[in-house]
């Protein structure tokens, strides 16, 4: 028998009892603007004090906020089974504050802006702060900060994803967490997880396109979800810590 491998892949959903608002659904971000209108680097070409000011106040929300019991039942698993890796969509870094320690960040963070020219990197509170006027500030080559996450249509930072893939492939189980699972290339490494053999796990409000792989649903809040599965997860990893 080999050690148990989990693999946690979350959404905006799980930060929703944070008090975070989530990207799809009722009451969601997208309802007021489009995810063109800003999220692309077009969209920061176009409007850069727009968008900036947009991830300015998200921001500050997103520090504001505490890691929730789903968080927190997430980042206990890793004293409880051989290997969790949490793999990401949110970029709020709760699962950090949280405690977990191997967590793969695949759409970047919102905790750090870079330049565009050079990539020199400094932390988002310190960008805030050396432009007072709101806009994002320029780096001392000259180019513009810009928030570290990914834009629709970049590429997912590769190293990252990478392992992601890898732990997909080898998992025994993958639980997806309040995600819609409708962001492309993330989404698929469920359907990688399950080709490969792991068990799908499915925590969620609502139905969405992965409840049709999923072994077992959980139709729930995430942050009652998770303590009431972990005696589930520990009967299918047996203690199979080698
Ligand atoms: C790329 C970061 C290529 C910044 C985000 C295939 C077909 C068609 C299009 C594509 C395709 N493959 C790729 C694409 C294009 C596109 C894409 O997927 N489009 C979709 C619309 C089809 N993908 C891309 O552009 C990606 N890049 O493909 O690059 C490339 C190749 C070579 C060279 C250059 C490029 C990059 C996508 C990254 C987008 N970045 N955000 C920011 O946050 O501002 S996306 C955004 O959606 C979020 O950040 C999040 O990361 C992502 C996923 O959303 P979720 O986290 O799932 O959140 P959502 O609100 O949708 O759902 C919440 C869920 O929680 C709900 O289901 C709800 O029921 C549930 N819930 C609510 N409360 C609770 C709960 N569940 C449990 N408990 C609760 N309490
Ligand atoms: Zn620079």
């Amino acid at each position: 028998m080999s050690a148990f491998r989990l693999v946690v892949f979350t959404g905006a959903g799980v930060s929703a009892e944070s008090g975070l608002g989530t990207f799809r659904g009722p009451g969601g971000i997208w309802e007021r603007v489009r995810p063109e209108e800003l999220a692309t680097p077009e969209a920061f070409a176009r409007d850069p004090g727009r968008v900036w000011r947009w991830y300015a106040d998200r921001f500050a929300a997103m520090r504001a906020a505490e890691p929730n019991a789903a968080h927190r039942e997430i980042a206990r698993w890793q004293e409880r089974f051989a290997s969790v890796v949490v793999v990401t969509q949110n970029i709020d870094r709760l699962h950090q504050r949280a405690g977990s320690r191997d967590v793969l960040e695949l759409h970047g963070t919102i905790w750090e802006a870079r330049c565009e020219a050079c990539g020199f990197v400094i932390d988002m509170p310190t960008a805030i702060d050396l432009e007072p006027g709101g806009g994002p500030p320029r780096c001392r080559c000259g180019g513009r900060m810009r928030p570290c996450v990914v834009w629709f249509g970049e590429r997912l930072p590769e190293a990252p994803f990478e392992r992601a893939a890898d732990a997909a492939a080898r998992a025994d189980v993958i639980l997806a967490v309040g995600t819609s699972a409708t962001i492309y290339p993330a989404a698929g490494l469920v359907e990688l997880a399950a080709a490969s053999g792991a068990k799908v796990f499915e925590v969620n409000r609502e139905a969405t396109p992965l409840s049709r792989l999923a072994h077992r649903t959980i139709r729930k809040a995430a942050g009652e979800a998770l303590p009431e599965l972990t005696a589930e997860l520990e009967a299918i990893a047996g203690g199979r810590f080698e």
